[in-house]
């Protein structure tokens, strides 16, 4: 397998590309895989399945909502689905949610290149589908607790098994022309699989593989799939057992030579490669659509990053202390205003998070998807406590961003200095790892107000000293976002012009944050600006003493000043921060800034057009990149992929890192890889904080070329030091997991500090605190993690484990999901039973009928979870029943001009399945599909008809 170019795309014109295409063929391919030519790699077959499967789920929502769905036109494309979806907005995350389940899926090859199971090499079908039983368990646990990046890493995890099924097995050479469907559930037999001892193929015909299959096996339909192994040991394959084939299979030369992968158009069963291939999608579109039906619409889209709205998590971090007695109250109706401000809209968060903090407590962490249950949460606060003037700003914002989902908006509250500033690194790390744009909101800095102790005594309250807002400077510097010192009075007012910019098409021109080192400081930027660029705004804090705007025409005014409106058409200030919004001009902005203090800078631009980007590691040995999950190396080379959301006709024609301080530019080499995908090399990553850029050209709806020019919110370090660690288990609650990891360094080396974290101060993580870290030696240690024994199923644990060269001022990092999963036992869907069906045939005189049902999950299941209508236009009304919290009675009533019904049975860990019945059916036993339905006595019929009137359910 070749993951590599899975995640690379196709790659037809570059040539390192080709150079690596070559090297591939020649090291072979354990699983689809991508060449010149029209071969399906995994990356193709996953989007292809995803994008199919959530157009179905789009339209079933509009037709249940009684919307128009207008079907997007093919090939689809992650733009127009989302367009189709009525969810523009959600273009960026909804690419997100699909490259990161590709990066999943792909690193199998990486982590478990030689682990059969993973591949259903070697006739591993019983491990093979244990991984995906198991795993398909998790993500749908996983969905349940809204963990939905921990579901997306366990979906791309299973899906790569799942779809090298289909290359590896002869399920295609016995002629099947559906998927298998056992493959997704654990209770069934996964076909005829061949005895141990049972031969199954013959040798090649040279290089003709197509008959080398016993027809035996294919007569009888038993299920085999190719040996594969990289050393020479005639043991490796039982005899008589076919191999998996190609250059690096060494068990495809010991009789019977040969092979039968279907990875490639050349591989020996090439010539079924589009058929594997294409019933790799529809297995992929199958274990969707299962976990779309355990999961529920709305939360499966959720899963995949497609929402009305703006898709992001809206998270308030709170100081609650003493002192913000005052400031309380219009925290609260500021937050709650722009909630509602948001409610409705295209700006709509999919998720709300509240933290408070005070000191020595902080936290829980609140998660709602609901506004009046969190308007209610942030109602409820109440400031009291604290002790000193310190508080533990940080610890809260730490637990937010440890649970916050990739690009949340977060806006911190306080009027004190950070207790916690030792806090500040793994802060910064988690903001990288977000990207999370982090607003800081200071009230109390611009007069002497008084401060009242715990203990009662009133105290002169001091300004936050400038160091102290220096450190929140730097984190929102680093977050993308801004410090803004404003009094109570005017929080709202400053919500609300932030609100403006929460909007998931504002994109980044240029963010920069300046401490002037002389008396006065005279710094000047540029931006583009393009056609398809709207409400262009800049945002300041700081009050520089001059800033003086150039226009690309080279009209320069200065703002505050006389002819300032010839640029600007509107401009809001309050407390330190103004923002000034630009009259639309296409071309090269300037902006001058004189300043005696600390400011920032940040010019935005409307527009769905927007980058994606990760670092990743060339891995020489396997001659594939893999995706960081860490900081990439400084001071050497290195390599990101740029995606561009958002547009199918943009290019990208530059990246460049440009570092925050000194604005020093690092140019790389840009190599387009399809599929929107850029592979970007840089010969040097800097060692200093960056941001990167991206300038590209984009096609408008009239055929004309114009530039664009996009930069990351978020500021990006480097290390020195590299960390490595590989977390692929559960976790199980009451269990300890070990987590080993291995620090190097490209720098000096010595004593590099440890800290092991995680998202939640219940779980007791250990971690060495110190390591030797000698240059070219690699140190290895290991963290240990539990979590409380009541930790529900799903439960996603962040690891975060860092390393610190003190000396050097060096940290790195790497982040590990993990899920928390208890052992599932239930693998039965629950059933209908029907208490009483009025159909029509008895009733000739009535022109509807009417179905009593109790929906059980037996005594050994976990208990229903939902009933919902899949077909039938009458109506259903549900509700637990009395006496057992497991059951739920179902009543469902329609005109006989509607006499079908079928319902979605979903029990609590996710298996499904469906309940038939028809108006016309004279019996009263439903049919069902999928489950056993029991067939009920009159007398067991009767007596709960009376248990349930006497109970008055109905
Ligand atoms: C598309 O998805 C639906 C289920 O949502 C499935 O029935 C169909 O087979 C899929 N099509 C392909 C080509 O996979
Ligand atoms: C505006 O300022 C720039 C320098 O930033 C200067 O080159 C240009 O000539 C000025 N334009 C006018 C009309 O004065
Ligand atoms: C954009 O337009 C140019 C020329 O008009 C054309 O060559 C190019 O293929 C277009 N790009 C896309 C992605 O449609
Ligand atoms: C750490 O583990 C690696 C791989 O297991 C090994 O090569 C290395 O020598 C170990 N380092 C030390 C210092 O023991
Ligand atoms: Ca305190
Ligand atoms: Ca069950």
């Amino acid at each position: 397998m070749s993951p590599a170019l899975v995640i690379l795309g196709r790659k037809d014109k570059s040539p390192a590309l080709v150079i690596l295409g070559v090297l591939l063929l020649q090291t072979g391919a354990q699983g689809f895989g991508i060449l010149p030519g029209n071969s399906q790699s995994h990356l193709e077959i996953t989007e292809e399945a995803i994008l199919n499967v959530t157009v179905q789920v789009c339209r079933g929502l509009a037709e249940s909502q009684g919307n128009d769905f207008t079907f997007p036109s093919q090939p689809f494309t992650i733009t127009g689905v989302a367009v189709a979806c009525r969810a523009e907005n959600s273009m960026k995350r909804f690419q997100q949610a699909i490259t990161s389940i590709i990066f999943r899926n792909v690193r199998v090859d990486l982590l478990q290149a030689l682990n059969a199971s993973f591949h259903f090499d070697d006739e591993s079908f019983i491990s093979g589908r244990n991984i995906i039983t198991t795993g398909l368990q998790t993500v749908k646990a996983n969905n349940r607790q809204q963990n939905f990046e921990a579901a997306q890493d366990n979906l791309g995890k299973i899906l790569h098994p799942l779809q090298d099924f289909y290359s590896h097995s002869n399920w295609v050479e016995n002629g099947n022309e559906f998927p298998n469907s056992n493959l997704i559930r654990s209770d069934t037999s996964i076909g005829n699989i061949a005895d141990e001892s049972r031969a199954t193929c013959r040798s090649c015909d040279g290089d003709d593989c197509s008959n080398n299959i016993l027809e035996d096996i294919i007569q009888e339909q038993i299920l085999t799939s190719g040996y594969f192994g990289i050393i020479p040991v005639v043991s490796t394959k039982p005899s008589g057992k076919c191999s998996h084939g190609g250059a690096l299979d060494l068990t495809s030369r010991i009789e019977p030579t040969g092979g039968i992968n279907k990875d490639m158009f050349d591989s020996e069963h090439g010539f079924l490669h589009t058929v594997a291939a294409n019933l790799a999608v529809s297995a992929t579109s199958e274990i969707l659509e299962n976990i779309r039906q355990a999961t529920g619409d709305a939360p499966f889209l959720q899963m995949l990053g497609i929402s009305r709205g703006s898709g992001k998590a809206l998270c308030f971090v709170i100081d609650t202390t003493q002192s913000m007695s005052d400031d309380i109250a219009a925290v609260q109706s500021a937050t709650s205003s722009f909630i509602d401000s948001q409610v409705g809209t295209l700006n709509e968060p999919s998720s709300y998070i509240l933290v408070q903090f005070n000191d020595p407590e902080f936290g829980p962490l609140i998660r709602t998807s609901d506004p009046e249950v969190f308007k209610n949460n942030i109602d409820d606060l109440s400031a009291s406590g604290g002790g000193d003037e310190r508080e533990l700003s940080l610890s809260g914002l730490q637990l937010v961003l440890s649970n916050a989902p990739q690009s949340s908006d977060i806006f911190l509250f306080t009027d004190a200095p950070a207790k916690d500033q030792q806090l500040k690194s793994t802060v910064i790390v988690l903001i990288e790892r977000t990207q999370s744009v982090v607003y800081f909101l200071i009230t109390g800095t611009g007069d002497n107000r008084r401060r009242r102790r715990s203990n009662g005594d009133l105290q002169q309250h001091k300004r936050i000293s400038p160091s102290d807002v220096q450190l929140y400077r730097d984190m929102a510097q680093a977050a993308g976002g801004l410090v803004i010192e404003v009094e109570n009075d005017k929080l709202l007012e400053a919500t609300s012009i932030i609100g403006q910019m929460s909007n998931s098409s504002v994109v980044t021109l240029v963010q920069a944050s300046v401490t002037p080192t002389q008396e006065t400081d005279f710094e000047t930027f540029t931006f583009n600006v393009d056609q398809t660029t709207n409400n262009v705004r800049l945002l300041i804090t700081g009050n520089p003493t001059r800033i003086v705007l150039g226009n690309p025409e080279g009209i320069n005014v200065t703002v505050g000043g006389m002819g300032a409106d010839r640029l600007i058409s509107s401009s809001q200030s309050v407390g330190n921060f103004q923002t000034l919004e630009l009259k639309t001009e296409v071309g090269t902005w300037k902006v001058q800034i004189e300043a005696t203090n600390p400011y920032t800078l940040k010019a935005t631009n409307q527009n769905p057009l927007d980058f994606l980007f990760d670092f990743v590691e060339y891995i020489p040995s396997k001659n594939t990149f893999d995706v960081l999950d860490t900081r990439p190396t400084a001071s050497t080379n290195g390599s990101l992929v740029v995606t561009l959301t958002g547009s199918d006709t943009a290019t990208v024609t530059e990246v460049t890192l440009v570092e925050s301080a000194s604005l020093v530019e690092v140019q790389g080499v840009v190599e387009p890889q399809g599929r929107r995908n850029f592979l970007v090399r840089f010969d040097t990553i800097p060692s200093v904080p960056f941001v990167v850029r991206v300038k590209g050209n984009v096609n408008t709806t009239s055929g004309e070329s114009i530039s664009f020019q996009r930069q990351s919110s978020t500021s990006f370090q480097a290390s020195k030091l590299t960390i490595q660690a590989e977390e692929d288990r559960n976790l199980m609650p009451g269990m300890v997991l070990s987590v080993p990891f291995s620090v190097n360094t490209e720098g000096t080396g010595g004593n590099v500090s440890i800290r092991g974290t995680t998202n939640n101060p219940l779980y007791t993580v250990s971690a060495p605190s110190t390591l030797l870290v000698e240059p070219g030696v690699t140190a290895n240690g290991t963290v240990t993690l539990s979590v409380p024994l009541d930790t529900p199923s799903g439960t996603t644990v962040t690891l975060v484990i860092e390393a610190e060269d003190t000396g050097d001022l060096d940290i790195n990092y790497i982040v590990l999901r993990i899920s928390v999963l208890n052992p599932v036992m239930d693998f039965t869907a629950p059933v209908c039973e029907v208490l009483c069906i009025v159909n029509c045939v008895h009733n000739c005189n009535t022109t509807s009928w009417e179905l009593w049902l109790r929906v059980s999950d037996g005594t050994e299941g976990t208990g229903v979870e939902r009933v919902s209508l899949t077909q039938g236009n009458g109506k259903l009304n549900i509700r637990p029943a009395p006496d057992d919290a497991n059951v739920i009675l179902a009543t469902y009533n329609a005109s006989c001009d509607s006499p079908d019904v079928e319902l979605l049975v979903v029990d609590r860990v996710g298996n499904v399945g469906t309940c038939a019945f028809n108006a016309f059916n004279t019996t009263s036993g439903g049919v069902a599909s999928s489950l056993t339905q029991t067939p009920l006595s009159y007398a067991v019929l009767t007596l709960a008809l009376g248990v349930m009137l006497s109970l008055n359910v109905w």
